[in-house]
């Protein structure tokens, strides 16, 4: 792997190399031609999909369409030959790209920011590196994605624990060898129910601790048939111009009306049709499910129905079906013989809520009540979302005031993009953006797209910095807060809303009218001169 001892001063430096930072680099330094350094703390490119290597991982939005627009010779050269594609072709995918468009040589791996530092007499950032280096640049772009800063609970005793300890999120590379042990399992979002059935094949025993059941849809990932690769390829360009176009980057069938417009037949019909083709698409059975308590009840107990149709455990089944928020609100699990799991004589469910934890012991974990038995223990239990990435280093705006104080009275940004009181420093995807609700890496190009303009546009007209003005920031997150009322989410405690993290300001962070509308506002913006934005020649 390149490692560079590198120039001391760049003209912009990013922070992270996963997709955002990727494309950030192709685009700041082949296109700008400005100099750049991106530091990442992995080894290697990917991201998320460097981090997330825990059996069953894979992608919850289909893999024609979760790959970058950019490159249309790729798009021929690459075959995405699973319907969800799995981490390790993810990361083989992003680091092609890496290949292609040379990206490692100014990269430096296995190296953390952990602080930076606004100068307002010299418009210069100051980024301290984890060896104790210091590099300085015009521009600091966040890349450090939305799902990268882990949670672990404050669980007493966990340093006392005999067995070994993980967390998905920081699955070793190397693998673990779960062969006849016993696992615990503490979490079941969208990791958890990715994990649990592929490692209930190999360990002894799996005990899942479940705190609050979610929803999840079957995946029916599947290979792609020859003909459809071959429509794909052919038709790859359309595909991305439409896609372009879609509330999420992906194309969907449209839901055929909303849920009482349509018969009890027709509704049935709808749930039946989604629940069959699998995916993430459930959510469009109606055209307002997200909007519509009843309508959401209505495909809410569909799902809760299948379930019980699959869990022969009645017990288990009132476990697996008590979710206490509306379908989707939450994010919706896509799983692989999820609820199957429960039918296995080596799979155990328990409640949280009936038997919380009191602490790691050495040979397991005391809940009120059993203690369970472990070798393993495995987190499944998230992230700090959207802010957690770059609250968790030192970033000084003006006047020293810190990032993370900020978004810990208010997780605010300017169109998901600046921060007012931190000078050119760009978020790709940060609060206030359509990132998660959305194809990320439809959301990152758009951004990426959108900031680049910007930053050509300061260096041609002698723009020495920008910040986002504190009153457009805050009409900015209240029209977001606005919109997210309009919806159904915030009838959830998610990590949408930071609800996941003690101590977190509880507020609703993406933007929910999806890219395309979000495209326009920002073209509206750079339009109108760069509204709710203050230069400094
Ligand atoms: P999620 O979706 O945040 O899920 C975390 C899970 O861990 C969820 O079931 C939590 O239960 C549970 N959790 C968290 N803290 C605790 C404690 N203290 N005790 C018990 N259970 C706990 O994270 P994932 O990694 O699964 O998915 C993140 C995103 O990555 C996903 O949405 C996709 O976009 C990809 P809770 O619901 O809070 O009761």
């Amino acid at each position: 792997m390149t490692q560079l001892t590198g120039p001391k001063s760049v003209d912009a430096i990013i922070i992270g190399a996963g997709f955002a930072g990727m494309y950030a680099l192709k685009r700041l330094r082949d296109d700008l031609e400005l100099s750049v350094v991106a530091f990442e703390t992995a080894s290697d490119v990917g991201g998320t999909w460097y981090w997330n290597r825990y059996p069953g991982a894979r992608c919850d939005a289909e893999s024609i369409f979760y790959s970058y627009s950019f490159d249309p010779e790729l798009d021929q050269d690459w075959t995405w030959t699973e319907r969800y594609a799995a981490q390790p072709d993810i990361l083989a995918y992003a680091q092609r790209v890496a290949d292609r468009h040379d990206l490692r040589r100014d990269i430096r791996f296995s190296t953390t920011v952990v602080a930076a530092a606004w100068d307002s007499t010299s418009h210069i950032w100051t980024v301290e590196l984890d060896s104790g280096e210091h590099v300085t640049a015009r521009f600091l772009i966040g890349a450090a994605g939305c799902l990268s800063a882990v949670q672990i609970p404050d669980i007493d005793g966990i340093e006392d624990f005999a067995g070994e300890v993980y967390h998905t999120g920081r699955w070793p590379h190397e693998g673990v060898d779960l062969a006849g042990k016993h696992v615990v399992v503490i979490g079941t979002g969208s990791s958890g129910v990715q994990l649990i059935p592929v490692i209930a094949e190999e360990a002894a025993s799996v005990t899942v601790l479940q705190r609050t059941p979610n929803f999840t849809i079957p995946a029916r990932n599947r290979d792609y048939t020859d003909e459809e690769l071959e429509t794909t390829k052919r038709t790859y360009p359309i595909l991305r111009a439409e896609s372009r176009e879609t509330f999420g980057g992906a194309i969907l069938v449209p839901p055929p009306g909303k849920a009482f417009d349509l018969t009890e037949d027709e509704r049935k019909a709808s749930l039946d049709a989604r629940w069959v083709e699998g995916g993430g698409a459930f959510m469009f059975a109606f055209e307002d499910s997200l909007s519509d308590l009843e309508a959401n009840e209505v495909a809410a107990d569909y799902v809760r129905e299948r379930i019980r149709d699959t869990v022969t455990d009645s017990a288990a089944a009132e476990q697996l079906t008590s979710m206490e928020f509306p379908l989707g609100t939450k994010r919706l699990c896509i799983g692989t013989d999820y609820y199957e799991a429960f039918n296995r004589d080596n799979v155990h469910l328990v409640g949280l809520r009936q038997h919380p934890i009191q602490r790691v012991v050495p040979n397991g974990v005391e809940l009120d009540g059993p203690t369970v038995e472990a070798d393993v223990i495995v987190f499944a239990t998230g992230y700090d979302a959207i802010t957690g990435p770059l609250s968790r280093i030192d970033i000084r705006g003006k006047d020293g005031a810190t990032l993370r104080d900020k978004w810990q009275q208010a997780a605010n940004a300017y169109l998901g993009v600046a921060v007012a009181g931190f000078p050119n420093l760009f978020i790709i995807t940060g609060p206030g953006s359509p990132s998660v609700l959305t194809n990320m890496i439809s959301a990152i190009e758009q951004h990426v797209d959108w900031i680049v303009d910007y930053v050509g546009q300061m260096c041609s007209n002698g723009v020495r910095s920008t910040v986002a003005d504190a009153t457009a920031e805050q009409e900015w997150m209240d029209h977001v807060a606005e919109l997210a009322g309009t919806t159904l989410f915030p009838h959830a405690a998610s990590w949408y809303t930071g609800a996941n993290v003690p101590g977190k300001p509880a507020a609703f962070l993406p933007y929910v009218a999806g890219i395309p509308t979000f495209r326009d506002v920002c073209d509206g913006v750079a339009k109108d001169g760069y509204r709710g934005f203050i230069e400094q020649r």
